[in-house]
């Protein structure tokens, strides 16, 4: 017996030797892998990595480094030098340092132990396709300056960001880098930083929020063309040529990259998807979204430009006079968000295009809360910002954001005449050409069925107050059509002015009832499925007749006469 287990312990060694052998000479050898699965999004950080060492891998004759690399330490100390001058980047660094004892995610609502554990620079993983090491771009692209606003961000990642970006750049293309300190607690976290060669600081004497914050950047810019990035990305290999190419064959091109993942609890750098593009519901809340699938089926080239109807805000690459062209930013949105609506909207309505390309990838920690505060609340600046968007760009389309955002009515938003005015002198496209052109994907409620009966044979589906429901005789016509009887389908939910229909449990014979609409309630999302109406989380579907009794949900049969649902405009 123990005879038996030596053996199995001894083949077991040898086993594991020979993987680890295995292992690492697959790292090295040629790599022969398909384009398509090159591009799927890898999990898991960037690999450790001996000192001063390139771990290269080939394909075809090319050479891409899969980790971007570390000089011998002569050469790093000497680049260090070039890079950042007199600065003293150990005792900025070491001042700030996380106190034994206090909780690395109070302030900055990522893992501060870990991020300064890694320091001012690291290698991290080329996630580019790697067909983007073989574009050509030309030769003489004009530089660029690069706007950075920050409130109270944290030393390491800050200086990583300015870091990676001198790093990782031609230095040609680096014009200058502007950092814009939004009222932070301590002044010298950006007075410290103007030592490193081309960067220069600007200290807001209040706080302005990011829109005004880069509004200031953006003027203090000495280059034609502008690149806004957030103060807590790590730039990849060869990030800028892409956008810069792009920019400067037409003007009128706003392009971001993809935005890959940096962890907040463990910093690992992961590589985001490359099929994504930038979409939103009709709350104004943004989303990654699937690209369609004709135009997926379309790409044969994976290094060609991605359109999106919007960007994720934070990271992109614009004209300056272009910029200043379409109007900047609406200064008078405050602190945070809404404003990459705003801007996108106005992109493609007045003459311009957005994209995303996917040789250019930049990675950004991306944070489950915000970390600093907002003076006038959160949720009322989001607001205001928001609507101030929709006001100015979004035409009769408006009535959709406040019906699935119905906080907003009311809440001030202070005067937009200016900005209508803007609008009116650009000469601007609808919104309705927008949708109809740019993001035709985005369902339109209306034309989903606004206000109709949902009829089922002769009968009607009626709610008598929020227990009961019951199908009874259709009443009325037209406009005398009682409101009992009348229903919206605002995809997912089924509406009756601010009561909408929900599940009482998950289960097949779950009653129905009604209940205060809420976007978020699981229990209240349907969707149309051919006749039948499915509740989108049990995937059950309602029905007139289940076993146990009148209205509940049941296992989908859209064949059942119970289950058709005939929606009837009410005119
Ligand atoms: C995303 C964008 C962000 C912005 C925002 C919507 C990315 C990667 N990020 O949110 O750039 O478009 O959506 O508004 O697309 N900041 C200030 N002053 C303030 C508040 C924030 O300077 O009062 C800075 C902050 O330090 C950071 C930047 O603005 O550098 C963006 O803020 P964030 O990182 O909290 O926003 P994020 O990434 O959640
Ligand atoms: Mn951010």
């Amino acid at each position: 017996m123990r005879r038996i287990r030596a053996n199995a312990i001894a083949i077991l060694t040898v086993a594991w030797i020979l993987g680890t052998f295995y292992y690492l000479w697959q790292d090295n050898k040629p790599h022969t892998s398909s384009p398509s699965s090159a591009s799927q999004p890898r999990a898991g950080g960037s690999r450790s990595h001996a000192a001063g060492g390139r771990l290269d891998i080939h394909r075809d004759d090319r050479t891409i480094p899969l980790i971007v690399t570390q000089s011998p330490r002569a050469e790093q100390q000497q680049q260090q030098g070039r890079l950042i001058g007199s600065f003293d980047e150990k005792a900025y660094l070491l001042e700030k340092q996380l106190k034994t004892g206090d909780d690395p995610y109070r302030d900055h609502a990522f893992n501060l132990a870990e991020s300064d554990r890694l320091g001012s620079e690291r290698a991290i993983r080329d996630t580019r396709h790697y067909r983007c090491a073989s574009v050509n771009y030309d030769a003489n692209l004009p530089p660029t300056s690069i706007i950075i606003t920050f409130h109270n961000e944290a030393r390491s990642t800050l200086l990583r960001t300015i870091k990676s970006v001198l790093m990782r750049s031609p230095p040609s293309l680096i014009q200058e880098i502007i950092l814009i300190d939004d009222f932070s607690t301590d002044p010298e976290d950006c007075q410290l930083l103007s030592q490193i060669p081309k960067v220069h600081c600007l200290r807001n004497g209040r706080r302005e929020g990011l829109i005004r914050s880069r509004v200031r950047g953006a003027g203090a810019a000495s280059a034609s063309i502008l690149t806004f990035l957030d103060s807590h990305c790590e730039v990849n290999t060869d990030w800028l040529q892409p956008m810069i190419q792009r920019v400067k064959e037409d003007h009128t091109r706003v392009v971001s990259p993809i935005i890959d993942v940096i962890s907040l609890d463990n910093f690992a750098y992961l590589a985001a998807s490359a099929d994504l593009r930038g979409g939103f519901d009709w709350s104004l809340h943004f989303k990654w979204e699937q690209i369609p699938i004709e135009q997926k089926m379309s790409r044969s080239d994976p290094t060609l430009p991605i359109r999106t109807p919007v960007i994720a805000g934070g990271i992109f690459v614009m004209d300056k006079s272009w910029f200043n062209h379409l109007g900047q930013y609406d200064t008078h949105m405050d602190i945070w968000g809404g404003e990459n609506f705003e801007l996108s909207f106005r992109v493609w309505m007045c003459g311009g295009s957005l994209e995303i390309l996917p040789c250019s990838r930049v990675g950004h920690v991306f944070r489950k809360r915000h970390p600093y505060d907002f003076p006038e609340g959160n949720a009322l600046t989001y607001i205001k910002n928001t609507r101030r968007a929709a006001e100015v760009w979004m035409d009769e389309y408006k009535q959709y954001y406040y019906s699935a955002r119905p906080s907003a009515q009311g809440k001030a938003f202070g005067s937009i005449a200016d900005r209508l005015t803007l609008r009116r002198k650009l000469n601007c496209k609808s919104f309705r050409w927008y949708l109809e052109n740019v993001y035709p994907e985005l369902r339109i409620p209306e034309q989903d069925a606004l206000s109709s009966v949902l009829r089922q044979g002769g009968l009607c589906l009626e709610s008598h107050g929020s227990d009961s429901l019951s199908l009874s005789e259709c009443r009325g016509a037209g406009a005398m059509r009682p409101q009992s009887q009348k229903w919206e389908l605002m995809e997912p939910l089924l509406r009756q002015q601010d009561l909408c229909l929900a599940i009482t449990a998950f289960t097949a014979g779950s009653k129905v009832r009604m209940e205060p609409c809420s976007m978020k309630e699981p229990r209240q999302k349907w969707k149309p499925k051919g006749p039948a109406l499915q509740h989108m989380v049990s995937g059950l579907c309602l029905d007139s007749q289940p076993p146990d009794g009148p209205l509940a949900i049941a296992q989908c049969r859209p064949q059942l006469a119970s289950q058709a649902w005939e929606p009837q405009l009410i005119t």
